[in-house]
């Protein structure tokens, strides 16, 4: 289905044949719009970039390039395309027709879930607000400035779906959804890693690395869902969700490719020395990495959900690739063992109905997928001739959700002294002095092509062009 310029709101829903829903979302734009230019890359409102914006959903329209002023970028609402005679796959009414509405009972579960999911988009749009300014090169800038777009419009697309399906109560949340800001003390995002500043771009590349990854894993469920707008709403989202992770995994290989360089250089890994070429030595990103991978878990929710095993009994939310991966789809049976704290210092096998252990399960999917990614610049630093290895640490370590929540451990999951946790954690995470360091290598390189010195090029630049093109034309 080919999406409808000449609207006001660009859609491939038929926006013009249902007046008040048009009507309501016509209300609603000037608000985003508002929001954007106050949360957004406001600075940048000038800049002439190089976007893709989708003309339709298919393969062919969904990536479609030209020069955009961010303010005049045609936030919409795009659906993937329906599929035919679609059955529900997971829970107590597997095999049953998907659902075009909202069943009664489950409304506010569903609400609460597209609320939160909502919640993260233009949370994140807010906590890079000012990135921009110290961006490392044009092609990075226009990154970020087409991940910024694209959350926007994956805010119009959760917005969407709370005017059209969940009324008055839809129609308030939107608001709210505009109304809550990263990191405020009285209106705080949702979901505690949405309120976490981003204000260097070593933590931007460790948020789509991490954090997105998650949006990936969570869309992925969603797609599932037996309420089919929201299906097919979050299964065209993920084809835009690729490139953020896409920009965290290159990003962080650009990075260490350009340590290893200075390590060569300088011909020795000791950090001092790194630094005092400008480059992030390796044990700075691991911290990074321990952050960023430590606050995205708790994303998932607590191991033992009773939230989790209804949304799925009910058919609200699957797991990912729920049909090719899972030969159980019911999951009423099932059970799964868990290691828990046992409140001594020690840990504690428990045993808990599959259905409640869902969160779980898609942690640990997502931890296996986080891998891939370390893998792959730990065979850089191998090829390199170095010894270094980057790990992520255990599930457990500095958790704020679930059975781990302020459970002192180390990396390695063990449980460990409050007082050892808190002298030891400025080696585990990012110290004060390893954020001023990283604050001073933010320099605004803005010249087509030249690259900050922390950060190598990219392998090549975007839809086949040059990575010495002129991606933003900062006015
Ligand atoms: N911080 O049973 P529990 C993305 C709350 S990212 C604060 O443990 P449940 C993106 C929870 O809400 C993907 N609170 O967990 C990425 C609940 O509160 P209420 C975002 C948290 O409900 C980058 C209570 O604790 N999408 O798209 O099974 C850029 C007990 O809940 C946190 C979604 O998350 C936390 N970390 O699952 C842009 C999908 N974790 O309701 C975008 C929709 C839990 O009792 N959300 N809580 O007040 C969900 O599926 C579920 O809400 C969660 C939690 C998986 C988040």
């Amino acid at each position: 289905m080919s999406i409808n310029y000449s609207e006001k709101i660009p859609n491939n829903v038929d926006l013009a044949n249902d007046k008040t829903l048009q009507r309501a979302l016509e209300h609603w734009q000037p608000r985003f719009l508002d929001w954007w230019r106050e949360m957004g890359p406001n600075d940048f409102a000038s800049a002439d970039v190089y976007l893709r914006t989708a003309v339709g959903v298919d393969a062919q329209g969904w990536a479609n390039y030209g020069t955009v002023k961010m303010p005049d970028y045609r936030w919409g609402i795009f659906l993937a395309d329906p599929t035919p005679d679609r059955t529900i796959g997971f829970g107590d009414s597997f095999g049953q027709p998907v659902w075009q509405q909202v069943p009664g009972e489950f409304r506010s579960q569903f609400r609460r879930l597209i609320v939160t999911q909502g919640d993260t988009e233009p949370a994140s749009v807010e906590q890079q607000h000012r990135l921009g300014h110290t961006c490392p090169s044009l092609y990075d800038l226009r990154n970020l400035f087409q991940i910024n777009v694209e959350e926007g419009r994956h805010l119009w697309a959760m917005v969407y779906l709370l005017h059209a399906y969940f009324g008055r109560d839809g129609r308030e949340e939107a608001e709210e959804l505009l109304a809550r800001h990263s990191g405020d003390v009285d209106k705080p995002r949702i979901l505690g890693t949405f309120n976490e500043p981003i204000s260097d771009w070593l933590s931007f590349l460790c948020f789509t690395y991490f954090t997105d990854r998650d949006g990936k894993f969570q869309l992925k469920s969603l797609a599932e869902s037996s309420f089919d707008p929201l299906a097919r709403t979050c299964r065209f989202m993920l084809t835009e969700e690729a490139h953020h992770m896409f920009v965290g995994e290159t990003g962080l290989a650009r990075v260490v490719k350009r340590t290893l360089e200075v390590m060569k250089e300088t011909g020795t890994d000791d950090p001092e020395a790194i630094r005092r070429q400008g480059a992030v030595d390796l044990p700075l990103l691991q911290r990074y990495l321990n952050f960023w991978f430590s606050s995205s878990l708790d994303l998932f929710g607590s191991e033992v959900s009773s939230n989790a095993a209804s949304s799925f009994a009910n058919g609200i939310k699957g797991r990912p690739d729920e049909t090719t991966q899972y030969q159980d789809h019911v999951c009423a049976e099932a059970n799964r063992e868990l290691d828990l704290p046992d409140g001594q210092g020690g840990l504690k096998k428990e045993t808990v109905g599959m259905r409640n252990a869902m969160n779980e399960v898609l942690r640990e999917a997502y931890v296996k997928d986080c891998e891939i990614g370390l893998k792959r610049w730990n065979m850089q630093i191998k090829r390199a001739g170095y010894g270094f290895e980057l790990k992520l640490p255990s599930n457990r370590f500095r958790r704020a959700i679930g059975a781990w929540t302020n459970v002192p451990t180390d990396l390695d999951g063990k449980v460990i002294g409050r007082e050892e946790f808190d002298r030891r954690l400025p080696d585990w995470t990012p110290s004060a002095s390893d954020r001023t360091y990283v604050k001073s290598l933010m320099q605004r390189v803005a010249e087509p092509g030249r690259m900050a010195g922390w950060i190598a090029p990219p392998d090549r630049g975007i839809n086949n062009l040059a990575v010495d093109y002129e991606y933003v034309r900062l006015a």
